[in-house]
């Protein structure tokens, strides 16, 4: 096998960049040695993290629903960040758990207009940039729940269904140009999704993880930074990864 990649090669641009996953991965780059741009709309974790971590962190306050930003944000990058070579489309959210009869309009159009239009702004904002320096990588955070159905996973599941074909059909696109694509879609992590999931109902969340021994967001980060370091010949095209404890639900038959 050639050699892995030297993270300090690296310029890594990390949406969905002050919690959780996100922030887990800039950690884990910059701690390698990367440059990594954050962005996110809290812009205080974004200086904090800029704070802690030093120069080789570029904060970007971004909301990824809005298109227009989210290409001047990429296209407005200074010198030595403009030349970036991983991107990972991480920023995205669950709201409710309630079945579709009941389900908030409100909260599937801010998930779809999140997981799917948020994550497509992303890669439509870098990917022609990196075609032309024929080196790149974009990275997608799907999940289990685009693969598996569960009760109230409804529009959530289904956004991350769309980031999995998504991700197969830009490979389709980009296998050649030097661009790699890899979905990586997780099980239980413990991050701040349930609490935002819940409205901030922390008793709520925190029963989601309670005895599951859930994976972290630096389990997640490990597994990008691996697709990332890997010789540029290799393409991960998925990570589907699990806590031990989680395993698929059974069919159901309901008869009552
Ligand atoms: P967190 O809630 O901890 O992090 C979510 C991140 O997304 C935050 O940094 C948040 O930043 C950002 N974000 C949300 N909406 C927007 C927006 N409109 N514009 C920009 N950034 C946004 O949860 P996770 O770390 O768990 O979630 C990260 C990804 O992982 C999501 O796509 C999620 O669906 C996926 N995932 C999570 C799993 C889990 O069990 N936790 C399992 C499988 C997948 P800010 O609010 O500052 O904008
Ligand atoms: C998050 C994982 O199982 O809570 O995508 O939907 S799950």
């Amino acid at each position: 096998m050639s050699a892995m990649l030297d993270p300090r090669s690296l310029t890594v641009v990390v949406t969905g960049a002050t919690s959780g996953i996100g922030e887990a991965t800039v950690r884990r780059f910059a701690g390698a040695g990367a440059q990594v741009v954050v962005m996110g709309r809290r812009k205080d974790r974004l200086e904090a993290l800029r704070d802690e971590l030093g120069a080789r962190i570029l904060p970007v306050e971004l909301d990824v629903r809005d298109a227009a930003a989210t290409e001047a944000a990429f296209a407005g990058l200074p010198a030595p960040f403009a030349d970036y070579n991983v991107v990972f489309a991480n920023a995205g959210l669950a709201l409710g758990l309630e079945p579709s009869q009941q389900a908030s309009l409100s909260n599937w159009d801010t998930m779809v207009e999140t997981n799917i239009n948020g994550m497509l702004y992303t890669v439509r904002a870098c990917l022609p940039a990196m075609v032309a320096r024929k080196e790149g990588h974009v990275v997608l955070t799907g999940s289990i729940a685009g693969e598996f159905p569960y009760p109230g996973a409804n529009v959530y599941g289904a956004t991350k269904a769309f980031v999995k074909q998504f991700s197969l059909n830009l490979w389709a696109d980009v296998a050649g140009t030097g661009v790699r694509v890899t979905n990586i879609e997780p099980g239980l992590v413990e991050t701040e999704f349930s609490m935002v999931r819940f409205e901030g109902d922390a008793g709520r969340a925190q029963k989601v993880y309670a005895g599951a021994e859930p994976m972290t967001g630096a389990d997640i980060a490990e597994q990008v930074f691996f697709a990332c370091t890997l010789p540029r010949h290799v393409n991960i095209n998925r990570i589907q990864a699990m806590p031990s404890r989680q395993t698929f639900g059974n069919m159901t038959v309901r008869r009552d």
